[in-house]
């Protein structure tokens, strides 16, 4: 059994000895040259010139492009053709790429670019910074979104209960350790080109690029090894960088690289949209929702990017694990003059679910109910199952899930002990919250869920594996060679993934969705299957066996074996092809974009949290105290890497919802734009007390050894780690009061809300 098994991941050695090689330690061949980015110093204005002269009179600089130098299409716009690689008469956000100088050193290249404020001439206009605005002024990136079901006026009419709010939700950057980085390198006399990127979405870097330069996408190449971290901000985003390397190491006919730093990094790209909920919901006294209406308004950013399907994601999140019978959800897009806002782990399921979290939360807190109690009053339930978007919920196991974290966790008792430490207790004031999860697993765009493999097996026996997906630490290399050695039954040891190479395998979608496993484990497994089909023929005539079973690299059949190297070469002079492709698409999945209805999900993932916290009302300072975590990876490929992913997500949407603030001032410049103002979790805020147990039920729906997608699913279980805080403002004021605590909860926002409450 090569599955369900924790083996390492696959370069845990090379990455704890600091050699494993991401884009940037390529080795350089003579000759390569660096670019660096001329970034606009105005949030919105008309470009009128930029000093060239001056700045190809800088030391070491070899040329400077702009907009003109595009040999073809000036876009990087993944849906919309609407964002321009460079920019070209208008300047859309600070920090907008402008131009790019290229030099014989990165140093001197970003001197150069540095001049950027003075170099370029422009006329400013008047930039709109807040989604508020935008919105109020009609201003999207995609037309509205609206998602209804039932009468939601006629029950928030007729309910006993009703409240109204307003909140908001901050973004986030997804601080991947490695920057972005894009590695040109001209081939066959600049008819080829071979380009290095760090990204989650190789074919569609080969696009854009070919797209860039008037190419077929034949004549490119686009090859990643491994991502030191991708969460998002390099399923579209890597594109800027990929496209100006490949036009300069074509222009000037040398390899050309270009890795920006941190601070650049954050300036020119986006990250989590930030949101803003006006909602009205009306409930009965037992704290069942009855209606609900949400105007959900994202910040888009200057352009549409992925803001589309982030935002039918929120709004197919909203409902989370609950029966939500009469509801009406507007999901806004506004554009903005700041960075265009982008994929980032939960794609906007995180932001869609959080808003009815918060809700139960405040209906618990009017009628002075436990909320975990609501939450159990509304989950999704027999004859109460589909959602609004029309998919049955088939495997029902909130209830379950809930009941089984409230035992292990004792969350009744621990309520108990809280409270008579709050009462005892003048400044530091405790809190616990339980939070469910359900999130839905495929692409939410349905052509995307399809993958390929191709597998090779050596004359030797060893095998070499290449499938679409991406290594960004998530493990999907480990999986998919787990995959494959279970089907063949060899050991591990003779298995290996090579580089996502669109050579390889063509038209592969992102690694993206938490779909990497499941898509291209089961194409890699179909390839596999191919190739064992043709040795089994081989192995029951060998062993004169109808039978024949294949167990770590042995060949088994009437009581005799031969090791699988043997057959393997036996199969090589009987000139057997001993290689194969495997392509998946996921079944049963159908999508209406425009009403938002249909079967968008494969399955879904479950989970639940309950979290502790303390507050210290004088600072507003906060800390975790405990997270119990039970989360659904179906039949687990891999128990050790999925713990990994599972406190890997918490703690980053931790760091969403409590420290990471992001603050651009007046003229539209993002001022938290290193880890010097922006604060993402570290090793030190990670709770004390963190457990983790797996679900342990197998997927209902036929996926890879009845796995479950891991990658996303988990930074929603943070959603506890907020309602505990707030559960402990709630605690600074008088019976019954609802705190108005806005994300992210740092100890300013943790203030406000405790004095608000407590007078
Ligand atoms: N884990 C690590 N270590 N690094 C990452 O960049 N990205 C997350 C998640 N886990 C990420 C990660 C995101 S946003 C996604 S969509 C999935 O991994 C993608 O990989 P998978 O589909 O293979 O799970
Ligand atoms: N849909 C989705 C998408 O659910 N997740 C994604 O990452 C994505 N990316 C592009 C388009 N649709
Ligand atoms: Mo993950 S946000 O789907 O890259």
């Amino acid at each position: 059994m090569m599955v369900c098994t924790s083996v390492p991941h696959e370069s845990a050695p090379l990455h704890v000895t600091g050699r494993a090689p991401y884009t940037d330690d390529i080795p350089e061949p003579a000759g390569t040259l660096h670019a660096a980015l001329g970034l606009s110093p105005l949030a919105h204005g008309r470009l009128i010139g930029i000093d060239l002269e001056r700045l190809r009179a800088q030391p070491g600089v070899v040329a400077v492009l702009t907009a003109d130098d595009v040999p073809a299409e000036n876009n990087i716009g993944p849906l919309a053709h609407d964002d321009p690689i460079l920019a070209h008469g208008e300047l859309r956000y600070l920090g907008q790429p402008v131009f790019a100088v290229i030099a014989t050193t990165r140093d001197a290249a970003r001197r150069a670019a540095a001049l950027a404020p003075q170099v370029i001439q422009a006329e400013a206009l008047p930039a709109r910074l807040n989604a508020l605005e935008a919105h109020a002024a009609g201003e999207y990136v995609v037309p509205p979104m609206h998602l209804a079901r039932g009468d939601a006026a006629t029950a928030l009419a007729r309910a006993p209960l009703r409240l109204q709010g307003e909140w908001q939700l901050g973004g986030q950057e997804q601080f991947y350790l490695e920057g972005q980085i894009s590695f040109a390198m001209p081939q066959e006399g600049g008819t080829a080109l071979l380009l290095h990127c760090s990204t989650q979405h190789p074919s569609e870097m080969q696009q854009l690029v070919a797209h860039a330069l008037g190419w077929g996408s034949h004549r490119v190449s686009v090859q990643c090894r491994r991502m030191g971290g991708g969460f998002g901000g390099k399923e579209s985003q890597s594109a800027a960088f990929a496209c100006v390397a490949s036009i300069a190491a074509l222009r000037l006919g040398h390899p050309v690289k270009l890795r920006v730093d941190r601070d650049d990094d954050f300036l020119i790209t986006g990250r989590r949209h930030p949101f803003h909920y006006r909602w009205d919901v009306g409930f009965d006294a037992e704290g069942r929702v009855l209606g609900v209406e949400v105007d959900l308004i994202s910040n888009a950013g200057h352009s549409a990017d992925l803001s589309a399907p982030v935002m039918a994601r929120a709004l197919c999140h909203f409902d989370n694990a609950y029966w939500l019978p009469n509801l009406s959800l507007h999901g806004y897009s506004a554009r903005t003059h700041t960075q265009s806002n982008t994929a980032f782990r939960g794609f906007g399921g995180p932001q869609g679910a959080l808003a009815i979290e918060m809700i139960l939360d405040s209906i618990a807190r009017r009628l002075g109910l436990d909320p975990l109690l609501v939450r159990e009053r509304n989950f999704y339930a027999q004859g109460r199952d589909i959602t609004p978007y029309g998919q049955r919920v088939e495997e029902l196991h909130a209830q379950s899930l809930a009941a089984r974290l409230a035992h292990s966790s004792q969350y009744a008792e621990r309520r108990a002990e809280i409270a008579a430490f709050n009462a005892r207790s003048p400044v530091l004031k405790r809190g616990i919250a339980f939070t469910p999860v359900k999130f839905g697993i495929s692409f939410n765009v349905a052509f995307l869920n399809q993958a390929g493999a191709l597998v090779h097996v050596y004359a030797d026996g060893s095998v070499l594996v290449n499938h679409g997906g991406t290594e960004m630490g998530q493990g999907i290399n480990t999986k998919v060679a787990q995959v494959v050695a279970h089907e063949l039954g060899v050991p591990l040891s003779s298995v290996r993934c090579s580089a996502t190479d669109t050579a390889k395998v063509a038209n592969t979608s992102a690694t993206a969705a938490s779909t990497g496993a499941d898509l291209n484990g089961k194409a890699a497994q179909a390839a596999a299957q191919v190739i064992k089909a043709r040795l089994t023929s081989l192995a029951s005539e060998k062993l004169g066996s109808a039978r024949v079973s294949f167990v770590n690299g042995v060949v088994h059949g009437n009581g005799r074996n031969m090791p699988f190297s043997e057959l393997v070469r036996l199969a090589y002079l009987r000139r057997i092809q001993l290689w194969s492709d495997g392509f998946y698409t996921t079944p049963g999945l159908s999508w209406d974009k425009d009403k938002l209805q249909g079967h968008p999900f494969y399955y879904y993932a479950w989970g639940g949290a309950v979290v502790e916290a303390v507050v210290d009302r004088l600072t507003g300072e906060t800390r975790i105290l405990q997270a119990d975590l039970l989360h659904d990876v179906g039949a687990s490929l891999n128990p050790a890497i999925d713990i990994g992913q599972i406190e890997g997500g918490f703690v980053q949407g931790l760091g969403w919802l409590t420290s990471e603030e992001l603050v651009w001032d007046s003229s539209g410049r993002l001022r938290t734009h290193a880890p010097s103002t922006y604060k993402i979790p570290t090793a030190n805020d990670c709770p004390p007390k963190l457990k983790v147990e797996l679900f342990g039920a197998a997927n209902s729906a036929d996926t890879i050894h009845r796995s479950k997608a891991v990658g996303e699913p988990p930074l929603l279980l943070a959603f506890a780690g907020l309602l505990a805080i707030k559960d402990a403002c709630a605690a600074c004021g008088p019976v019954g009061c609802d705190p108005p605590l806005s994300a992210p909860a740092t100890p300013e926002a943790v203030l406000r809300a405790i004095d608000s409450v407590a007078g």
